[in-house]
């Protein structure tokens, strides 16, 4: 019998600086692993405002823009960094999607991930400890802005190799 099959897909998965202050990164990657997607990615980041304003630029007139980026920058938590993983495999982002719940923590099912561990802030911002990219396209625009291709351990995108002259970089001492 024929099944129907999707897609292999990518999306970013970021777990945002709440998520890291409350010590979820274990429970969350658990979570995720009921999915049986593969992690091809994995780093730290400490979020520079530039990348911050270019995630999410598509929310850029929103009143609650700036707080946005003060809590994906962790300052709201005062932890400057999110961990940040790419997922790979069937239908990847309808499944991530669906463990974190809705963006509103307060309509997510209250066993998803946003849905259990998100609340509202006093000022109105959904802190909802998870980002998982929405669409095939915008997984492609962020990932690129989060990850460089030699840090993926996949072939995701076309790429091309170019040769930096006198570029300065830390090795070990
Ligand atoms: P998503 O994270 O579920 O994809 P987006 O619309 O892309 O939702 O919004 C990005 C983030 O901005 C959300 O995860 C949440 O932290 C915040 N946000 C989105 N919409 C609202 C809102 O209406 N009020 C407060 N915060 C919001
Ligand atoms: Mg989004």
């Amino acid at each position: 019998m024929l099944t129907s099959q999707g897609k292999n897909q990518a999306t970013l998965i970021l777990i945002k600086p709440d998520g890291l202050k409350k010590s979820l990164t274990g429970n969350i990657l658990t979570r995720l692993s009921e999915t049986k997607l593969e992690i091809v990615g994995a780093k730290m980041v400490r979020v520079q405002r530039e990348l911050a304003e270019e995630h999410y630029k598509h929310l850029k007139d929103k009143p609650f823009f700036e707080e946005l980026i003060k809590y994906i920058q962790g300052e709201l938590h005062g932890r400057r960094k999110v961990m940040a993983l790419v997922y790979w495999g069937e239908d990847a982002i309808a499944k991530c999607r669906a463990l974190a719940g809705a963006t509103n923590p307060e309509e997510a099912e209250p066993t998803s991930i946003r849905g259990a561990y998100g609340r509202i802030t006093t000022k109105g911002l959904y802190e909802n400890v998870i980002h998982v990219s929405s669409t095939p396209e915008e997984a492609e625009r962020e990932i690129k802005l989060w990850f460089k291709p030699d840090e993926i351990i996949v072939d995701l995108y076309p790429k091309k190799k170019i040769i930096i002259k006198e570029k300065e970089e830390s090795i070990w001492a």
